[in-house]
């Protein structure tokens, strides 16, 4: 059946018990080995210039005898395993703290870095399972960030959060700052860059046992928002992300240790970001937990008003429940309080309160 590469995407989500009642009778398949059902599939074959599509039922799909089918469903359907030894069957929120100078008015690195170890406690306290500590900003048009200076930013934030109930993820693209994260007690290296910036990342996370968020991005920060081009965005970006599991796996990460990310903001333009959002569940079919970060980029300002990055807060919690709404298992935020409180009524209103 296949004429190139299949891709597979899941659509018709039902939520909760009427998921549980579709599974069992036929009618749907479990995303990622649910609490959210699938009832029907794009199946889009080909590559990023030339791909066709074709809409099938869940029940459909069972008639369909197709080798690369059943790998794909496999990949989509399966449960996913605990991450950094978090479950996985709720959203689970990163929640973002910048060591950067620019965050705080007064500069001094005392100040600084209590700031970040209170912020980042607060945002535990708030509902985050995760904080992720970064000390090198990578907002489109940023200049890099000397190592010893992400170094001395960020380490003694780490070395502050000792005991933090919060799994602790390092932001960063080096390997040092990775290493030096490990040792404090990092247990997620979240790279921008795919661990593509400094390959040696590949060896520190495979050695220290780290967890990996391996995020598309399109160009270097300071150049990418420029004039970034794909042919067809969403199939690109899977097909990288694949190819950087796969490193990563060849490399001794355990496929349990990997979170992929579509990188919006990252070299995309309104239109890719608003495909890759309307096109999540596609990302299920790379086998892995997905992680998305909307919160605060300047295009959900460029479809409401906010100029202001907090005045995106109400696009950025529509946008977390929009991808968790696909089955996106970790929502990178700034505002996690608020952030919670959408999406336990989001769950509550789709789900019920049982579970
Ligand atoms: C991400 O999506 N993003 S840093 C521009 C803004 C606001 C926020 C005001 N690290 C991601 O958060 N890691 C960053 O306009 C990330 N996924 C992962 N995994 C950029 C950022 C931001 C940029």
């Amino acid at each position: 059946m296949a004429e190139g590469k299949l891709y597979f995407r899941p659509i018709g989500f039902l939520y909760g018990p009427a998921a549980d009642a579709a599974v069992e009778d036929g009618l749907a398949l479990p995303l990622a080995g649910g609490p959210i059902a699938f009832t029907a599939a794009v199946l889009i074959e080909g590559n990023a210039t030339n791909s066709r599509r074709r809409l099938f039922t869940a029940q459909a799909l069972r008639n369909v005898r197709d080798s690369d089918l059943g790998a794909v469903l496999k990949r989509v359907t399966a449960p996913r395993p605990a991450y950094a030894g978090l479950s996985l069957t709720r959203p689970v929120l990163m929640g973002i703290v910048n060591v950067t100078p620019d965050s705080f008015s007064d500069g001094g690195l005392y100040d600084e870095t209590e700031g970040a170890i209170t912020h980042a406690a607060e945002l535990a306290a708030a509902g985050a399972q995760i904080v992720d500590i970064g000390g090198e900003s990578t907002r489109p048009g940023s200049d890099a960030v000397e190592r010893d200076e992400e170094l001395a930013r960020v380490v003694p934030v780490l070395e502050g959060l000792a005991g933090s109930p919060a799994v602790i993820s390092i932001d960063t693209r080096k390997s040092e700052v990775a290493k030096a994260a490990a040792k404090a007690g990092a247990k997620i290296l979240n790279d921008v860059s795919a661990l593509t910036y400094d390959p040696a990342c590949m060896t520190v996370a495979a050695k220290a046992g780290l967890a990996v968020v391996l995020m598309h991005a399109q160009g270097e920060p300071k150049t990418m928002q420029e004039n970034p081009t794909y042919d067809d965005v969403t199939l690109e970006v899977f097909d990288y992300l694949e190819s950087r599991i796969e490193a990563c796996v060849a490399a001794g990460i355990g496929r349990a240790r990997i979170a992929a990310d579509p990188g919006l903001g990252f070299g995309k333009t309104l239109a890719h970001n608003l495909s890759l959002l309307a096109n999540l569940s596609l990302f299920h079919g790379l086998g892995v937990p997905l992680l998305v970060g909307a919160s605060r980029k300047r295009f959900i300002g460029g479809l409401g008003q906010g100029k202001e990055p907090r005045s995106r807060e109400p696009g950025s919690h529509a946008a977390a429940i929009a991808a968790a709404a696909q089955g996106v298992q970790i929502l990178r935020v700034h505002d996690v309080a608020g952030s919670h409180q959408g999406l336990e009524v989001w769950r509550a209103s789709m789900f019920g309160t049982e579970n």
